[in-house]
């Protein structure tokens, strides 16, 4: 048994790192486990080739340091996976993280003690920590998705998964490489795939709607314009629903590449006439359609666009089958998370790549040489499964977390995920999460959303010590008002269409309850009621005082 800590973080990514640093410096001690041999969550596991981050760097970076946001350079205006983990490393060395995360360290077990109001942790090596307080930053897509393919224990060749790629580099010249899904990941990989394989076989099961990245190299100018706003731009951050400032520059140095953040600006595809639409996307890209605000609600806007779009892909893919197939129809755009891509549809237009529609010619097994559809059978010598992941839950869940009285997590969610603003649980005192299901999390700019989360969770623990009170826990009824809101906020809009399946709804994973896990309602006022829960006294959650013999 080590020393008890106050706090256990599992997970050294962003959140848990600077749940350390936040923590540490409120006096606090703190004890993080990592499964990981090192820092990085999200960017230590997804190294596959390609990987990139959608959100500008400027803005998908810490706000709590100045020093830190003023010596930090970003080489690119939408980073590249090296020098995001390169980021995550230099924190980890700046604020001397690494002395309390304890890596190679997968929590197995995660139990409260009612006897003692405490949580105790267990790992795979059999090692037991124990703290007052328990801070889950297990990352909202950190659960890879293998799907069990039938055979696909066979494979003979090399077997890859994007989000848990080797350290070492993958060595695919000459190669014959298949590469199953194409979401965001899948749309990374494949043109830069496509560029080391001799072959390359792209498994589709639903073609994708992705449009240009930003491919910008940073200008100093437009880096020093940053730092000398950050204020600004934090303060800008915080009244945006995607927690991005959209900030530009002074000398005029657009970013141009769209996010999932709220523009003011945008307008209705249906106040256009056909010939201004078709004018729009000419002069300014498939992107435009992502600007046009009935899209994401009206369904015939929606479908005006989704038909643009397809006309798009058709200008762009050469071979007429091929653009048939990579043109979605049975969903439409502003279902899923936006994909961006580097050159995704003209590396259909090499010879050594190959759309596999598994639509019109479904995977019937994977094999030892390869993989077996209705129609033939594809030789690999790689198999790249780019499934994604067991989204916002997969993580919690496979933790195997048991609150008051031995109920575990699993139970309490057997229908979807229940919490009160994605922090904490009834049931489960003293637990939080972070960016948890029923927060904004994988809607916003993530740095933005840890850093309220932990500032929330932090000041939270300080005001628990502060007035001796020994467990804070939601109540049910909050809880479940908190979840109507939540699903209030996505009814009519295209997440939640039933065309739409998507891991925002749980819906990429067998059996998953359908429910639409992030707060749709945008960070700012959703942080505004973060605030005023706290100024009403942590209105929603019962407070416990400390009893005498759990005075420690
Ligand atoms: O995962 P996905 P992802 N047989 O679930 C297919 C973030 N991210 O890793 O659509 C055949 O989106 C599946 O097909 P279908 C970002 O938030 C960000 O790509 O279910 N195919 C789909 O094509 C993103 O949204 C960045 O029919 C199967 C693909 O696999 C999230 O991570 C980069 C299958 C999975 O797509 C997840 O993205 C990368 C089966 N049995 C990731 N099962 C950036 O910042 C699944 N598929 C840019």
């Amino acid at each position: 048994m080590q020393q008890r800590p106050d706090v256990i973080i599992v997970g050294a990514g962003f959140a848990g790192m600077y749940g350390l640093h936040r923590f540490r410096k409120q006096g606090l001690k703190v004890q993080v486990l990592e499964a990981g041999s090192d820092v990085g969550g999200t960017w230590y596991w997804n190294r596959y080739p390609g990987a990139r981050c959608d959100v500008p760097s400027l803005e998908y970076s810490f706000g709590f340091s100045e020093e830190l946001e003023q010596d930090w350079d970003w080489p690119e205006v939408f980073s590249a996976q090296p020098d995001i983990l390169r980021y995550a490393n230099h924190i980890a060395d700046r604020f001397d993280l690494r002395g309390d995360i304890q890596f190679d360290t997968r929590v197995t077990a995660v139990t409260y003690v009612d006897e003692q109001n405490l949580w105790r942790l267990t790992t795979e090596a059999g090692e037991v920590f124990e703290a007052r307080y328990c801070v889950m930053a297990t990352g909202c897509l950190s659960v890879p998705n293998k799907p069990k393919l039938p055979g696909g224990e066979s494979f003979a060749g090399l077997e890859l998964h994007t989000g848990l790629w080797p350290k070492e580099t993958v060595d695919l010249a000459g190669k014959r490489v298949g590469v199953i899904g194409t979401g965001s990941s899948g749309v990374q990989a494949i043109p830069e795939l496509a560029k080391q394989a001799a072959e390359l076989y792209v498994f589709q099961r639903s073609p994708v709607y992705t449009v240009p990245a930003n491919r910008k190299l940073m200008r100093d100018s437009v880096q020093q314009s940053f730092k000398d706003s950050y204020r600004k731009i934090r303060d800008m951050q915080q009244h945006n629903a995607g927690g991005v400032s959209n900030f530009r520059p002074s000398d005029g140095v657009k970013q141009t590449t769209p996010t999932t953040a709220y523009r003011p600006d945008r307008n209705n595809i249906m106040a256009l006439t056909p010939e201004q639409r078709r004018q729009r996307i000419a002069s300014r890209g498939l992107n435009e359609l992502l600007n046009f605000r009935d899209v994401y609600t009206d369904p015939v806007a929606n479908e005006i666009a989704n038909e643009l779009f397809r006309e798009g892909v058709r200008y762009l893919v050469h071979d007429p089958d091929t653009a048939a197939a990579l043109s979605p129809t049975d969903y439409g755009l502003g279902c899923k998370r936006q994909v961006l891509d580097r050159d995704y549809y003209d590396t259909f237009n090499r010879d050594n790549v190959t759309l596999v529609d598994l639509q019109a010619t479904p995977l019937e097994s994977v094999t030892a040489t390869g993989i077996q559809t209705s129609a033939q059978e594809y030789e690999l010598d790689v198999l790249i499964y780019a499934t994604g992941f067991d989204a916002m839950t997969g993580a919690l869940l496979k933790a195997n977390i048991r609150g008051r009285e031995g109920q575990t997590l699993n139970d309490k969610w057997r229908y979807g995920p229940v919490a009160y603003l994605g922090l904490q649980m009834q049931g489960f005192p003293n637990l939080f999460t972070v960016t948890g299901p029923g927060s904004p999390s994988v809607l916003c700019n993530m740095l933005v959303a840890i850093e309220q989360h932990i500032d929330w969770i932090g000041d939270c623990i300080t005001f628990l010590k502060q007035n001796d009170i020994e467990t804070i826990e939601p109540t049910q009824q909050a809880e479940s008002d908190w979840i109507a809101h939540v699903n209030d906020v996505a009814e009519g809009t295209m997440y939640t269409t039933p065309s739409c399946n998507s891991w925002y709804l749980g819906a990429n994973i067998p059996g998953k309850p359908r429910i639409f896990m992030p707060y749709v309602g945008g960070y700012p006022r959703y942080r505004e009621r973060c605030e005023a829960v706290v100024e009403n006294g942590y209105e929603g959650f019962t407070l416990s005082a400390q009893t005498q013999e759990t005075v420690a």
